[in-house]
């Protein structure tokens, strides 16, 4: 254990492989470790910022995210990229979707890309997002990226543990304004419109206007960006905003992890006293001494009478 968390601090990818592995683990050995590890994991004391993108599926986040990116590690970054992969949860395991799409970003050193699945717990976000968050800036990553696609209750989740979260849409045919609902607004830090390279530049000031309109509404100022992530137009004024971005309060995110501690804990205690006792009480229903209503009604009887 020493080793792999020494491993994790130098910042080793098979080390940060591994202890993913064990945290993504449900094995019961796995679990007690990944336990231990998140335990002893230093708290980093380099400042870190989280941002969270979201938005509808192929609006371009991955894009966006590949190129803001880029830009953190030329000014001296470390980039981790969490991908919440909605799609995996039909199929129990990642796609190496977004992997292969932000190639550029895969390819440097200073980045760290992980699809994960996203496993319905806390809608958008895998139970398992706030540890490799941890994971990754106890590695020394301190641009955090998680990607996830905007549907109900994913805001919230992403804004409980990130600083900052980019709700990123493009120009609509129609009045429709994508993803601009209440709920959604009040959950965001900053609006960014992509791919204005493929509308005239009227199109995109009307969408950008009704945004800002739509905002007013729910009296909100939020930031709105104009941006196409795929040819870099209006990038540097995105990444020039985010640079002056600092990591905000974490409550939220403290609280998040405490819940999910206490389930996880729950889980375990739970897991491990039904698994035993089940064992043994339906030994004694299977060999015949007794029905399944008794032994329930005796199992009862023997746990009561030992609370008292
Ligand atoms: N023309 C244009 N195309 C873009 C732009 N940004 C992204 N795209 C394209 O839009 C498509 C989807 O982009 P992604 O970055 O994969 O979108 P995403 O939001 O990550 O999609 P999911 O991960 O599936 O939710 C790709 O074909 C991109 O090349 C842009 O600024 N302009
Ligand atoms: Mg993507």
């Amino acid at each position: 254990m020493k080793a792999l968390i020494d491993g994790i601090i130098r910042g080793e990818r098979p080390s940060l492989a591994k202890a993913i592995t064990l945290l993504e683990s449900s094995l019961p050995q796995d679990r007690q470790n990944a336990a231990e590890l998140l335990r002893s994991l230093p708290s980093n004391d380099r400042p870190t910022l989280r941002i969270g993108v979201t938005g509808v599926p192929g609006v371009g986040k991955s894009t966006l995210i590949e190129s803001l990116g880029l830009s953190f590690i030329q000014d001296g970054h470390k980039v981790a990229v969490l991908a919440i992969d909605p799609s995996s949860t039909v199929t129990g395991g990642s796609i190496l979707g977004d992997k292969t799409r932000m190639q550029q970003l895969s390819q440097e050193m200073d980045a760290f890309i992980r699809p994960s699945p996203s496993k319905g717990t806390l809608g958008g976000l895998s139970e398992h997002t706030l540890q490799l968050i941890k994971l990754v800036e106890a590695a020394g990553f301190d641009r955090i990226i998680v990607e996830t696609v905007g549907v109900g209750q994913s805001e919230t989740d992403v804004k409980q543990v990130c600083d900052l979260v980019l709700l990123l849409t493009m120009p609509t045919v129609g009045d429709e304004l994508q993803g601009v609902k209440r709920g959604i607004m009040e959950r965001v830090d900053l609006v960014v419109v992509n791919k204005i390279d493929l509308y005239s530049e009227k199109m995109v000031q009307a969408f950008s206007q009704g945004i800002r309109q739509s905002m007013h509404l729910y009296q909100q100022d939020l930031p709105v960006f104009q941006v196409s992530a795929e040819s870099g137009r209006g990038m540097e004024e995105l990444v020039e905003y985010l640079r002056r971005q600092e990591a905000g309060d974490r409550k939220e995110a403290d609280l998040l992890e405490f819940r999910l501690r206490l389930n996880q804990l729950q889980k375990e205690l739970w897991d491990e006293m039904v698994g035993g006792l089940q064992k043994e009480w339906e030994e004694k229903v299977l060999q015949g001494g007794m029905l399944p209503e008794e032994a329930a009604w005796e199992l009862l009887n023997t746990f009561k009478q030992s609370l008292q």
